[in-house]
């Protein structure tokens, strides 16, 4: 009988232990997701100041062996220019310069309810009420039109050097100021990221 009981209480025991670690597992990868995402993403708010320029690292990250180039792109990262914005900024006032051949990642999140997209287009582009389709092949968040899509993350090619824009593709909002500046310089050059030190 005591052996019995004994028994009972050392499975009730780990059975316990087991669901503990179950939850501490579960809150540390949840942890670890959170950090990523912040990782990815500067913290943004409605009241949240642009960045500016000792900001730069937190929106560009560059792997010079793989010649690729990371961007967080965040549409309404604040209230400026009424929402907007990719990153606090607008009308082309922050400006991407990657070299030619290299490879763009932009992860693209829309951080209000307004439908809001991004799509590279040739900057004369920026200032139409459509701005069209993307200019580097696969340069744009799904069906930009729309812009239903709230985190999406699309890489490209730039293979032509020009002036080119992150452009919103919803209709009418690049024509209002929802793009940034993506320039592609000549091979060799040195990615970089030119934030103003006021937004207007
Ligand atoms: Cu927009």
């Amino acid at each position: 009988m005591n052996q019995i009981l004994r028994k009972l209480v050392s499975q009730s025991l780990c059975g316990v232990l087991l669901f503990c670690l179950a939850f501490i597992t579960t809150q540390s990868v949840n942890l670890c997701a959170d950090e990523a995402a912040h990782k990815d993403h500067p913290l943004s708010g409605r009241k949240t100041p642009s960045p500016g320029p000792d900001d730069v690292d937190k929106f560009i990250r560059v792997d010079r062996i793989a010649k690729t180039v990371f961007i967080p792109l965040a549409a309404t990262f604040n209230d400026a220019n009424h929402g907007m914005n990719f990153n606090g900024h607008y009308k082309g006032r922050a400006i991407y310069s990657v070299p030619k051949g290299w490879k763009v990642t932009i992860h693209f999140k829309n951080m209000s309810p307004v439908p809001h997209s991004a799509v590279v287009v040739e900057q004369v582009m920026a200032r139409k009420l459509q701005v069209g389709e993307p200019y580097f092949d696969g340069a744009s968040t799904t069906d930009p039109l729309k812009g239903l899509k709230k985190d999406e993350e699309f890489t490209f090619v730039v293979d032509d050097i020009g002036k080119f824009a992150i452009a919103c593709g919803f209709p009418a909002h690049s024509a209002s100021g929802h793009w940034i500046a993506l320039n592609v310089t000549k091979e060799g050059e040195t990615p970089s990221l030119k934030l103003p030190a006021s937004p207007l």
